[in-house]
C-alpha cells in the first residue's frame, strides 16, 4: 500500500494535502497567495513545494505562478476523501489506494470482512490479475487508466441493473469529458467507435453466509476499468486495433484524478441514489446499438443464434432463434461470439 510517505511528520503531511487542494482547485497560484491562504510564510511554501515535487508531483513555476500538472499516486487518497467530504459525496469518502495489487476486486473482497455500511472505493495504478468476466484478463499498465473498485456492502441491488448502471455512467462520463457518443455493448462493454474503451465486472458474495436466504444481504464489487492515457501501441496486440482511450479519442492526455472525480460523481447519481431504474435503462437502450440485430451467444452451455429482441436488466439479454423461440440469456451465463 502506498500510503507511506516519507521524510514528513503528519502535520507535515497534512499541509503538503491542504497545499496539493489549493493547487488543484486552482490549477495556477502565486507563492505570495498560497502563503495567504495557507497562513504560512513563503519560504515554507517553498519547502512544502520541493517536497511534493520529490514525492512525484508534477509541479511546475511558471511566469503566472505555480502550476500543479500531475498529483503522484500517494496523495490521491487525501484528495479524494476531502474533496467527496466537502462535495456531500459518498463515493470517495472511503479510499484505498495501491501501487500495485493483484485484483482491486480481490481487494474489495479482504475489506468486505471488516466493511462498515461506507461504500469502499479501491484504486490501483496496476493490476497483476485484473480480471474480466469468465476468467478472462483485464490489461493495463502503470499510470495509464482508471482501476477500481466498490464494495458496495449488502447493497439492495440486483447486479444486472447495477452493471447496466455503471456502465451508463461510465459512457455518460466519457460524453461528457470529451464531447463523443458512445455505444454500450450487453453486458458490459462501453465502446467509442467500435472500439473498448471500458469494461464493468460486477461481483457478488453473500455478505453474511447465515443469512443466504435472505436475497437482501448481498455485498457487490463493481470493477471498473476505463483507459485513459494509452496509445494503441501500448495495448497487447490482439487488443490494438479493438480498444480505446481517452486519449485516443481526444488526442490529448488527461488528467486521471479529475476523470476519476467525474465518474464517481456520476455513478453516485446512477448507482447509489437513482431516481427510479427505468430512465437509466431507457438512456442505456438508446445507446446500445444491439437491439434488433443479429447475434450468436454462448448461454448455459449452447450455443444460440437469432436477434436481439430486448434487454431486460432483470432476466439479461432477450433472444429470438431462428425458430421464433425465445431465450433468456442470464450475463453471468453468456458470452457474446459474434454481434
Ligand atoms: C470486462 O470483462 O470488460 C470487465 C473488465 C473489468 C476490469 C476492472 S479493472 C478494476 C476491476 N478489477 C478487476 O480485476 N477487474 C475490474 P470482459 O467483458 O470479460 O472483457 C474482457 C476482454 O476485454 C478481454 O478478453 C479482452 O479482449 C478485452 N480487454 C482486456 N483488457 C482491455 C483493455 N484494457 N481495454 C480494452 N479491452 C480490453
Amino acid at each position: 500500500m502506498t500510503d507511506d510517505l516519507s521524510p514528513g511528520s503528519s502535520i507535515e503531511r497534512r499541509r503538503c494535502e491542504c497545499l496539493l487542494m489549493e493547487l488543484y482547485e486552482n490549477q495556477t497560484a502565486t507563492v505570495e497567495a498560497l502563503s495567504r491562504r495557507l497562513s504560512r510564510p513563503p519560504a515554507d511554501i517553498h519547502r512544502l513545494l520541493e517536497f511534493l515535487r520529490k514525492s512525484g508531483c508534477g509541479i511546475e513555476t511558471t511566469p503566472a505562478g505555480v502550476q500543479l500538472d500531475d498529483i503522484s499516486w500517494p496523495w490521491w487518497r487525501a484528495i479524494l476523501e476531502d474533496r467527496s467530504g466537502a462535495a456531500g459525496r459518498m463515493l470517495g469518502r472511503h479510499v484505498l489506494v495501491f501501487d500495485q495489487t493483484t485484483s482491486t476486486n480481490d481487494v474489495c473482497w479482504q475489506a468486505a470482512r471488516q466493511a462498515d455500511e461506507r461504500p469502499l472505493v479501491v484504486l490501483a495504478d496496476v493490476q497483476t490479475r485484473g480480471r474480466g468476466r469468465r476468467g478472462r484478463r483485464w490489461e493495463s499498465k502503470p499510470g495509464q487508466s482508471l482501476l477500481l473498485s466498490i464494495l458496495l456492502p449488502a447493497a439492495r441491488r440486483n447486479a444486472e441493473t447495477l452493471t447496466l448502471t455503471a456502465g451508463l455512467a461510465v459512457a455518460q462520463t466519457i460524453e461528457t469529458l470529451v464531447g463523443v457518443s458512445t455505444v454500450v455493448k450487453w453486458p458490459n462493454d462501453v465502446l467509442v467507435d467500435g472500439k473498448k474503451i471500458a469494461g464493468i465486472l460486477i461481483e457478488t458474495r453473500w455478505a453474511n453466509p447465515q443469512e443466504m436466504d435472505s436475497p437482501t444481504a448481498l455485498d457487490h464489487a463493481l470493477g471498473i476499468g476505463l483507459n485513459v492515457g494509452q496509445q494503441s501501441a501500448d495495448f497487447p496486440a490482439p487488443l490494438a486495433d479493438r480498444a480505446a482511450s481517452l486519449a485516443m479519442i481526444s488526442h490529448h492526455p488527461w488528467n486521471r484524478l479529475r476523470v476519476l472525480e467525474a465518474l464517481l460523481e456520476q455513478l453516485e447519481r446512477n448507482c447509489l441514489h437513482p431516481p427510479a431504474p427505468a430512465p437509466l435503462i431507457a438512456a442505456w437502450k438508446a445507446r446500445c446499438a444491439m437491439l434488433g440485430q443479429p447475434i450468436r451467444v454462448h448461454c448455459g452451455g449452447m450455443e444460440i443464434v437469432g436477434r436481439v429482441a430486448d434487454i431486460d436488466p432483470l432476466e439479461g439479454l432477450v433472444l429470438r432463434d431462428e425458430t421464433g423461440a425465445v431465450h433468456l440469456c442470464k450475463a453471468r451465463e453468456t458470452t457474446v461470439l459474434s454481434p
